[in-house]
């Protein structure tokens, strides 16, 4: 059957299982607790799930750091609970992808415990392994993204292993083809229990530099990398994988040729690298590496028209035919309410969010509460979890503000997060600020932004302009920022005032509004003749003559 790309300009929603649903009172989400809260997903009208990771790991990075990539850590429920949960997607309707962590395994995966144990077993080559310098030093100035040197020492092996995060995720050696088919083989495993895909965890990491290739476990890196700056991880980070993207384009090609013996099965990357957008356009061209991608520019902590308009811009010049999936929130990033709107984000502005990240040329991703406007919750240093924020404490407080249990209702003190009386506590702390904000209460008020996420996704749903059209950004005005989205001859502009101000846009002169599309729920904008009025925050859809 030929592929539906039902992934082309689809809505994925990403569970952190962790913090989803506790089905046996444990405070820990597991996998039968989202079953059992698939419905809400489907009625908010995505095409599928994210799964962030719920295989056998030490959760030292939650799940990250994965110590069999073929089995489900017994603290989610077992492959039979993923099984059911898949059955059940699939009669809502749902499509499931799966996070697959390739880049790094845990250090207590069995091909790491075999790796480290000396210079000549079967897997001595399997990681990312270098002499020191003569003074005992790491072979080179090489950083993790949390913090410290790439580098750590095993005294078994009297050598040192690469880790682009924790000491805790060695990095497996791509260079080296028995991991590639390691790896492709779990991805089959997964794709034979019949999963539609996968988010790749640091798509763009999966190769370090070659000069380590041609002497893998013996040799050293040639002197200090000039670009290592410890400011921007993303700016050396590339020098650490730069050289080597020819080869990983060539194991995305492989993963591709995979996926494509398993119809409508897609993929999304995940790209951190301080040119996002163009590594975005690179890995989804051509059709024969990913379907899609996201990168980290409306991620990060910049916002407001000015800077949404240079990211438009300047993808519109790289993306070629490439396909991107944009996000503003994940559980790596603070929670977009809280980002674009501080500490009282304006309702007016949360759906602003909600209709300009699903009026963007792409596939988009929802993260878990994004559909509530559930701002960051303000996680005391005591109760923190994630090592990432610890050790960075207290300029970044870590990921854990975006992790918190999610809020199903006000009846009980944990929000419904856990279906048993009386558990545990919840693994991290439930948020006050989230419980006039939980679905029951949202669920129960026509202008919440759940019931105005549920409309847009509805009507959505009928606009192939915005499923699939072409994206043509109008010039700044001010604070307003406008698109045209084309499909065939329906033109709609998508235009909206993200200042606390009312706003005024001036149609160029030879466009007519036909009509305004208010049945797609956005509202806070009036046409007259070509000139738009906006309220604070005002959006406007509209059909162009
Ligand atoms: O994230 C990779 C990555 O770049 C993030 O670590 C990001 O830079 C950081 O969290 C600051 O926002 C992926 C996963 O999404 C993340 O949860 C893991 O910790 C990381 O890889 C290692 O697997
Ligand atoms: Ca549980």
């Amino acid at each position: 059957a030929p592929n539906s790309n039902w992934w082309r300009g689809g809505v994925i929603y990403q569970i952190y299982p962790r913090s989803f649903a506790d089905s046996n009172g444990d405070g820990i989400g597991d996998l039968p607790g989202i079953t059992a809260r698939l419905d809400h997903i489907a009625r908010l009208g995505a095409d599928g799930i994210w799964l962030s990771p719920f295989f056998r790991s030490p959760m030292k990075d939650f799940g990250y750091d994965v110590s069999d990539y073929c089995d489900v850590d017994p603290m989610f429920g077992t492959l039979d609970d993923f099984k059911v949960l898949v059955r059940r997607a699939h009669e809502l309707g749902l499509k499931v992808m799966i996070d697959q962590v390739l880049s790094h395994t845990a250090d207590q995966h069995p091909w790491f415990v075999e790796s480290r144990a000396s210079l000549d077993n079967p897997k001595a080559d399997w990681y990312v392994w270098a002499d020191a310098k003569d003074d005992g030093n790491p072979p080179n100035n090489w950083l993790s993204i949390f913090g410290g040197s790439a580098w750590q020492w095993d005294t078994r092996r009297c050598q040192y292993y690469l880790h682009n995060f924790l000491t805790s995720q060695p990095d497996l050696n791509f260079h080296h083809p028995e991991v590639q088919d390691a790896l492709l083989g779990t991805v089959k495993f997964w794709l034979d229990l019949g999963v539609d895909g996968y988010r790749l965890d640091t798509a763009n990491f999966y190769f370090h530099d070659r000069q380590l290739r041609d002497n893998p476990g013996r040799g050293r890196p040639t002197g200090e990398d000039p670009a290592v700056n410890a400011v921007n991880p993303y700016g050396w980070q590339r020098h650490m994988h730069d050289k080597s993207q020819p080869e990983n384009l060539v194991f995305l090609q492989r993963l591709r040729a995979l996926l494509d013996q398993y119809p409508d099965t897609t993929m999304v990357g995940e790209i951190g690298d301080d040119d996002g957008l163009a590594r975005v356009a690179e890995y989804t061209s051509g059709g024969d590496k990913l379907h899609m991608a996201y990168c980290f520019d409306l991620l990060g902590v910049a916002h407001g028209a000015p800077f949404i308009h240079g990211v438009m811009t300047r993808f519109g010049e790289v993306v070629g035919s490439g396909w991107p999936c944009w996000a503003l929130s994940n559980h790596d990033v603070v929670r977009v309410a809280t980002r674009w709107g501080g500490d009282r984000p304006p309702a007016a502005l949360l759906r602003l969010a909600m209709a300009l990240v699903l009026s963007l040329r792409g596939s988009v991703c929802l993260y878990q509460g994004e559909e509530l406007g559930l701002p960051e919750a303000d996680v005391a240093f005591e109760d923190l979890q994630d090592p990432y924020g610890i050790t960075m404490w207290p300029e970044f407080k870590g990921r854990d503000g975006c992790r918190t249990p999610f809020p199903w209702s006000t009846t009980a003190p944990d929000l419904g997060f856990s279906s048993v009386a009386g558990g545990r506590a919840p693994w991290l702390p439930v948020a006050a600020s989230h419980r006039a904000l939980a679905v029951d209460v949202q669920q129960a008020d026509a202008d919440s932004l759940l019931n105005h996420t549920r409309a847009l996704l509805a009507w959505r749903r009928g606009q192939p302009a915005l499923r699939d059209g072409e994206m043509t950004l109008l010039p700044l005005h001010d604070q307003v920022l406008a698109w045209v989205r084309r499909s065939g001859h329906e033109r709609v502009l998508c235009a909206f005032n993200l200042s606390e101000g009312e706003a005024v846009l001036n149609l160029p002169a030879h466009e007519q509004v036909a009509a305004v599309l208010s049945d797609s729920g956005v509202r806070g904008a009036t046409v007259h003749d070509r000139t738009v009025h906006f309220d604070p925050h005002g959006v406007l859809f509209a059909r162009l003559a």
